[in-house]
């Protein structure tokens, strides 16, 4: 397959005035007729006519209404065209039914509906598919189906047909369609300039009753980007579709923005409270999109970050207004540290923008969503608030309507600040998760830091400049009072040193507090420094970081030389609980481990050969021992956080039922689940169901409830999904490998629903202590799994792939077992792109 470079760009040789589509829906000849109107590129040096197309039958092609015979080749047509203006007529047959990979035009339940991000419009009709090329388009739909969407505002409908025109130019990733028998939840928003809005939540008939909450969501993530951005919506009619089978999360196709069922949908019934802060969260980010993606948009695909980095951050900055910011960072972070410096420390690691790729699906990554947004919050910490802003409104004014890179993205901030930000460009260009080592001493009233920088090598990046990093930082004086209050430190030469002045004694520093930069922070502390921290500290992240630290070196030592857990991190840790001052969402998070991977990532990263098993027998020790010790308190803590009104997924209920639910889980491992039983016999939401259901199998009492939910929930797919996932996450390492296999064969597993195969086997990949069982058992039939789906999904099968990237952390017998299972997965026949140069790349 062929690798595409960033230095290669060359602009197309036409631009496109206008673009009419007419499709004539059937489940299996479905016609699409395009008329565009091309004229030369006066930026263009070369003019040549190659249409992107794959899976079409041409059945005919006109150039200014003569009939044609381009030269059809991999990928795509060739033709000669006049060194004019003209328009470029074609039609062509696809097959929506046969299309399982769910990219272009494809059916969902008897529901026809698109997904064009990256490439997938070239499965539609013959198109430049490139997202620099931008023109409005008018779309006529025909078929006998009830509801037929496409973007922009609706034009003319009648019996068999509708139209719709989109007035504002978009490239063709950003191109949907919709028909079906679908119902909605309507809505209307005033805009700041008092427009009125139609808004629609697009359904199957029967989950009408899972839509309000996106709504308000919809709503509030459209108020927030006026108040917040000045961003005002752009079109009479705002659609959401829900869809079953989707590769991903959601779609921000302009004005009908496509989302998997599982990321719009929620009830309480049905939905836990993670589940509504997910949907909240994913509708503002497709929303945020109409200007972070849509009115802007990447001038080619290794300028992914500028959208999804820029949208995640907005995303976060939402969350956090919506509930509270420190539970908000505190999450994010541990998904990173689990995600995306796992990502920089393996064989995929890539820059923020990627210099070259196979296949653009594979690089929707951690790197580019979750270090694209830290790039930008870090930019925001080193211009301050107030120029952020100013540089943003730059950005919005410059190049709305256009396709821009990382460089217009940076000059605006240059512009508004007068900075010059070309080593601040070594974010976007350097793989690699910097350690930043620190020293302090002191003397004489002067307490000094003594900071260095690296970067270990990534593939392809042997040699890694000097970064800036802002470092956050406070000092706090032995009694606990905080003596030098937040600063932000601007690292940026390899080693540097800072110093403050007039302490009157040794203060502990508090340092990187709200994790201000994605960095490895290597510093010398020792317990009581941490639980001083943890006590003292008044950033929350760096309080909650302290527990972690204590967490984290505590399990270390016991898995390295079987030491039993650590009384400091106990005591620590259990008088975080007891405080009722600290909110109780952060609580039920300080209560938390560090997870298997973080683990194994720290024994890797400090020379030794992680035991997937050890750690697990550690971990479970610990959370016995905390059990055990804390039983009074969780008893206490479990009956005064009930949530006694009806139920609500904001942030105070949800945090309540986190700390109930992390206080029961340490209830029933020394009742063996008598309590959860009761809950889960009285629950009356999912957050309380499916958390006594856990701790049920966790005290291998789950056997009844396990039918029980079956049956209770056998109509309603995501619940279903949970139900296939809990069992393989709660299965004892020995055993997950087999629960996967036989939940195989159960008549609701199918591999052409990517949330039931995400449900089943990336729950096995989950459940690490099993995936990464001595036996080799766990990566065999990962890998036999993704071998069936691969000619069916090879976006969904090279994503699942990524379960591999630590195989080289492990043992010898691992790494042989891995290894034979990925060259198994290689060696297929007629293996996809997608997985083929996943796979290569875990390989290395
Ligand atoms: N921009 C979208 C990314 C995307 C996608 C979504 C659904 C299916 C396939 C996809 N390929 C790429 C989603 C987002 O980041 O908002
Ligand atoms: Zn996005």
């Amino acid at each position: 397959p062929q690798t595409i470079y960033l230095k290669d760009y060359q602009p197309f040789g036409f631009e496109i005035d206008k673009v009419h589509l007419t499709f004539r829906l059937n489940p299996e000849k479905t016609r699409v007729i395009s008329r565009i109107v091309f004229r030369p590129n006066p930026e263009a040096e070369e003019r040549d006519f190659f249409l992107h197309g794959e899976e079409l039958d041409l059945i005919w092609a006109k150039i200014d209404g003569a009939e044609v015979t381009p030269i059809l080749e991999d990928g795509g047509l060739r033709c000669a065209v006049p060194e004019r203006a003209f328009t470029w007529e074609a039609e062509v047959e696809i097959n929506p039914e046969a299309n399982t990979a769910l990219e272009g035009l494809y059916m969902s339940n008897g529901m026809y509906c698109t997904q064009c991000e990256a490439e997938g419009f070239r499965k539609i009709t013959y198109y430049p598919d490139r997202p620099d090329v931008m023109a409005p388009f008018e779309v006529r739909i025909e078929g006998d189906e009830k509801v037929k969407l496409s973007n922009g505002n609706p034009g003319a409908s009648g019996d068999g047909f509708a139209e719709w025109h989109d007035p504002w130019p978009k490239p063709a990733y950003l191109f949907a369609l919709v028909a079906g028998d679908l119902v909605n939840h309507p809505d209307r928003f005033e805009t700041m300039s008092g427009r009125d809005v139609e808004l629609n939540i697009w359904v199957r008939p029967g989950d009408e009753g899972k839509c309000a909450f996106g709504m308000e969501a919809l709503k509030a993530s459209m108020r927030w980007d006026e108040d917040v951005y000045g961003r005002e919506y752009d079109l009479d009619i705002f659609n959401i579709v829900a869809v079953d089978d989707f590769n991903m999360g959601a779609m921000e196709n302009k004005g009908l923005n496509i989302f998997n069922s599982s990321c719009v949908l929620a009830s309480p019934e049905t939905s836990t409270d993670g589940n509504f802060e997910r949907v909240e969260a994913i509708i503002a980010h497709e929303y945020f999109h109409n200007w972070t993606g849509n009115r802007i948009t990447c001038r080619d695909w290794f300028q992914l970050c500028l959208k999804e980095g820029l949208t995640v951050f907005r995303d976060a900055q939402f969350t956090s207004d919506m509930r509270s910011e420190p539970v908000k960072r505190i999450s994010d972070v541990i998904a990173l540290r689990a995600r995306q410096f796992c990502e920089d420390n393996g064989p995929l690691a890539h820059p923020v923008r990627p210099e070259s790729f196979v296949e653009i699906n594979n690089f929707y990554t951690a790197t580019v969503y979750e270090k694209g947004a830290e790039v930008i919050g870090m930019l925001k910490t080193l211009v301050g608030d107030e120029a952020y802003a100013k540089a943003l409104d730059l950005y919005f004014e410059r190049h709305d309507g256009d396709a821009a890179t990382i460089e217009d993205w940076l000059r605006v901030f240059e512009d508004t600040t007068g900075r010059d930000l070309s080593q601040f460009k070594r974010w976007y260009e350097q793989a690699g998760t910097p350690r930043v080592k620190v020293r302090d001493t002191y003397k004489d009233g002067t307490f000094t830091l003594h900071l260095e920088q690296s970067t270990p090598p990534t593939p392809g990046q042997d040699v890694k400049d000097a970064r800036v990093i802002p470092i956050a930082i406070g000092l706090l004086a032995p009694n606990g009072n905080e003596v030098v209050p937040t600063q932000v430190l601007e690292m940026t030469q390899a080693n540097q040193s800072f110093v403050f002045e007039g302490l009157a004694s040794r203060p502990v520093p508090s340092i990187l507090r709200g994790f201000s930069a994605p960095v490895i922070l290597e510093r010398e502390s020792d317990n009581a420094e941490r639980a001083f921290l943890l006590a003292h500290d008044t950033d929350p992240f760096n309080k909650w970081e302290a527990g972690r630290a204590l967490a984290r070196d505590g399990l270390l030592a016991m898995i390295r030389n079987g030491a039993g857990p650590d009384d400091a991190y106990l005591d620590a840790i259990e008088a975080v609980a007891r405080d009722d001052n600290l909110d109780p969402a952060f609580r039920a998070l300080a209560l938390g481990l560090p997870s298997q991977e973080d683990l194994a990532q720290s024994l890797y990263e400090a020379g030794d050969t992680p035991d997937p098993q050890a750690i697990w027998d550690a971990l479970e020790t610990l959370k016995q021992a905390q059990a055990q010790k804390m039983q009074d308190l969780a008893t206490r803590l479990y009956a005064q956080y009930q949530v006694d009104e009806p139920y609500a997924p904001n942030a105070e209920q949800s945090g309540a039922r986190a700390l109930a639910n992390a206080a029961l889980g340490m209830i029933s491992r020394v009742d063996g689940g008598a309590l959860a039983q009761k809950q889960y016999d009285n629950a009356d939401n999912m957050t309380q169901q499916l958390a006594a259901l856990s701790c049920l199998l966790k005290a291998g009492k789950g056997a009844a409830a396990v039918t029980a939910f079956y049956d209770q929930w056998k109509h309603d797919r995501l619940v279903i999904d949970k139900w296939f996932s809990l069992q393989i996450l709660q299965a004892d390492p020995d055993d997950a490998a087999e629960v996967t296999q036989i939940l195989t064969n159960h008549p609701d597993f199918t591999m052409k629903n990517p949330n039931r195969f995400r449900a089943t086997l990336g729950a096995l990949t989950m459940n690490t202590a099993g995936f990464h069982h001595v036996s080799g058992v766990g990566y065999g039939v990962l890998a036999d799994w993704l071998i069936k789906l691969d000619p069916i999904n090879p976006q969904t099968t090279a994503r699942m792939c990524t379960a591999f990237e630590t195989w080289k952390r492990y043992d010898e017998t691992r790494q042989e077992m891995a290894a034979r299972a990925l060259d198994r997965i290689l060696a297929q026949p007629e293996l996809s792109r997608d997985t083929t140069e996943m796979v290569t790349r875990i390989r290395g």
